[in-house]
């Protein structure tokens, strides 16, 4: 079978033609389509044949300005919940200008979230200066009120990094959430809204499928690392028994539990000697091994008078020390 046309022009054989230009060179596509601002320029063309020659003629040239579209993402970048303990915690998050013109997004950070298990008191919002993907206090720039982020081209992505205060009386393993939200600074509103001339090159400015608004939530787990103590004694009396009488050797046993999630940190256990008592030189061991009285040149330092110091420094979770010292019933 062969395809026959069911409309032949006679005379005149019309050709459409369109060509698409930018009038400042090519078209440039983003994300969010053409670049706001751009001039896209369309002209038709006819040919005929009017019996004598072929002719072409052209229509009017149609222009169209592209109007800005005002889109963003917002994303969490921990993959993980933060790690949280009392004082500061850093949330880092991804702002994305989705749309196809420069704009900056004002930041609002919340706290306050239904299902959070403790609150964190917000304290500011920076954004990643330097480019390392790390809060850097001092170096990453801290926005001043009204948090809004640099202009942002089109396609542009910044890390913000949400900085927060955690409580002091927060349990080991509460969660507790953090949001951030990105608002285009022309304005927000449902998809279709338009600004009237506030686009790019003097178009109208358009809230995309996004809203111009987005947001993304950050998580945080409080990990407390909590110290146990326990002290226990045992005796030896000068008859080779257990009886609590004078001469008898009382030997103090101290066990330190590091539990919970995290570590702590300049750990120092101290006892007194208890009055009635003489501390029996020479007896003071961590974990086994003997620790001199003398100060400076262990962990660990002794004397009637002062008691017993014995410096632990950092301890992870899961540490276990064990002190013990003996004292002389008088
Ligand atoms: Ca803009
Ligand atoms: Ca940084
Ligand atoms: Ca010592």
């Amino acid at each position: 079978m062969h395809t026959t046309f069911p409309f032949l022009p006679s005379r005149a054989a019309l050709l459409a033609g369109s060509a698409a230009v930018c009038a400042l060179g090519s078209v440039e596509a983003t994300a969010g389509g053409v670049r706001a601002g751009t001039l896209i320029e369309n002209t038709a063309i006819a040919t005929y044949d009017d019996g004598a020659a072929s002719r072409t003629i052209t229509s009017n040239t149609v222009t169209i300005l592209v109007d800005e579209l005002l889109d963003v993402t917002v994303t969490s970048l921990n993959s993980q919940p933060v790690l949280a303990s009392p004082g500061e915690a850093v949330l880092t998050f991804e702002v994305t200008n989705q749309g196809n013109g420069p704009e900056a997004f004002d930041l609002i950070a919340r706290t306050n979230l239904a299902d959070n298990e403790f609150e964190t008191a917000f304290t500011s919002v920076a954004i990643d200066s330097n480019g390392n993907g790390v809060y850097d206090a001092g170096v990453d720039e801290i926005l001043a009120a009204s948090r809004t982020t640099p202009i942002l081209a089109a396609d542009q992505a910044i890390t913000v990094f949400v900085i927060v205060d955690v409580p002091g009386d927060v349990e080991d393993q509460q969660t507790s959430g953090v949001e951030l939200i990105a608002n285009a600074t022309t304005g927000t509103g449902a998809p279709g809204t338009a600004f009237a001339g506030q686009g790019e090159g003097g178009g109208d400015a358009i809230a995309g499928t996004s809203t111009a608004s987005a947001s993304a939530r950050g998580a945080l787990r409080a990990g407390v690392a909590t110290l146990s103590l326990i002290k226990s004694v045992s005796f030896q009396d000068p008859f080779g028994e257990q009886s609590a009488v004078p001469g008898t050797l009382a030997t103090f046993t101290l066990v330190a539990d590091v539990t919970g999630s995290g570590s702590i940190d300049d750990l120092i256990v101290v006892d007194a000697i208890p009055d009635g008592t003489t501390y029996a030189e020479g007896t003071l061991t961590l974990d086994d091994g003997p620790l001199t009285d003398a100060s400076g040149d262990d962990a660990g330092e002794a004397s009637n008078e002062n008691g017993i110091s014995v410096s632990l420094g950092s301890a992870a979770v899961g540490a276990q020390h064990t002190i013990t010292f003996t004292v002389t019933i008088d």
